[in-house]
């Protein structure tokens, strides 16, 4: 039944617009979902816009410096096209367009500067979740809460709690371990996981044993589904599709096995780390764990990451854990950012 505000609900909801506090929650069928899940509104503070980044310090940046065996690199960012990408429905791929170039010069719209030298100039129109990316904690939400309980109105005219800005301040370094359930549980020849396919606790679990990576506390979850690469094929298996991409699913034993290893980011090489149609119970949800991750948790969600280099390495010399660095842009108040994060084995 669609949620019916009252009338004093309307005007206790008046009276504290601004405030930053919700009186009166609404109820969605995710309040069910995650009625015994874990929550870590308050945990760090009440006025924390970090969420479980909070769990990497400077022991955590030592043991990712640890990792380090051959200083070889890997950048996992995929390339930004102007045009063309691959984006969640209802965006659109970066639009990159040359401001000042060589034809300025030919048309004779602008003389070379004293001394002889030339220059160009660039602009872009992006989704900020339009390329590999890290979420700001209040990017999703339901009923009319965000991460650490504030009201959803912090994110009118821009994000005025847990924007990803705050995560470009605080940066995202640690030990990071790669989880290739792509190369564990898909196809032989492209190491990649059946559109569709939900990925479990189990899963994690048993990519870990077969690989032979430890996990430890709050390392950085990398984990590869293979699903992305799709997008750039001649030829792929599939059509790429951000609706039935592979992807992590629901539960509470992951949750409670995330909140007990105090995982502190997810990233993956798919569209929305999750399974983004998941049906439970009966019930249709999209992107539930963005609710359960993001907003109960604080859990920090990266999206779009390209895994596929990183994977054949790791495939090859056996190393599945390294240091990660990826700073997201300082963009006040922002959903989200773009992030070329760097690998180091
Ligand atoms: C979705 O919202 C589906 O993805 P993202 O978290 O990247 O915005």
């Amino acid at each position: 039944m669609p949620f019916k505000p009252s009338l004093l609900a309307l005007c206790t909801g008046t009276l504290i617009a601004g405030l930053s506090t919700v009186a009166i929650a609404q109820q969605t069928p995710m309040d069910t979902l995650q009625n015994d899940a874990p929550n870590n509104w308050g945990k760090w503070g009440e006025d924390d816009q970090v969420g479980a980044l909070n769990y990497l310090g400077e022991e955590q940046v030592k043991n990712g410096a640890g990792t380090i065996k051959s200083g070889k690199t890997f950048t996992l960012q995929i390339p930004m096209t102007s045009g063309s990408g691959p984006v969640f429905p209802g965006r659109v791929p970066t639009q990159h367009f040359m401001a000042t170039d060589a034809g300025v010069y030919m048309a004779g719209k602008a003389e070379p500067a004293p001394g002889g030298m030339k220059y160009s100039d660039d602009v872009a129109f992006m989704y900020l979740q339009g390329t590999t990316h890290v979420d700001g904690l209040a990017h999703a939400w339901y009923g009319n809460q965000i991460y650490g309980g504030k009201g959803e109105e912090t994110s009118v005219h821009g994000h005025t709690h847990a924007d990803v800005g705050e995560i470009g301040e605080k940066g995202i370094v640690g030990r990071a371990v790669l989880l290739d359930v792509g190369r564990h549980m898909g196809s032989d020849d492209l190491h990649r996981l059946p559109t569709d396919t939900c990925i479990n606790l189990e899963d994690l679990e048993a990519t870990a044993e077969a690989q032979g990576t430890t996990i430890n506390k709050r390392d950085i979850l990398v984990i590869r589904t293979g699903s992305i690469a799709r997008f750039w094929e001649e030829e792929p298996d599939e059509e790429w599709n951000a609706m039935n991409e592979p992807g992590l699913c629901h539960s509470n034993e992951l949750l409670s096995w995330l909140d007990e290893m105090e995982t502190p980011m997810i990233a993956t090489d798919n569209i929305a780390v999750e399974k983004v149609v998941q049906e439970i119970d009966g019930q249709t949800y999209i992107i539930p764990l963005h609710g359960a991750l993001m907003r109960d948790m604080g859990v920090v969600l990266s999206e779009i990451w390209w895994l596929d280099d990183l994977a054949a390495d790791s495939a090859e010399d056996g190393q599945y854990s390294f240091m990660l660095v990826a700073a997201p842009l300082k963009v006040e108040q922002g959903t989200g950012s773009p992030v070329n994060p760097v690998a180091i084995k």
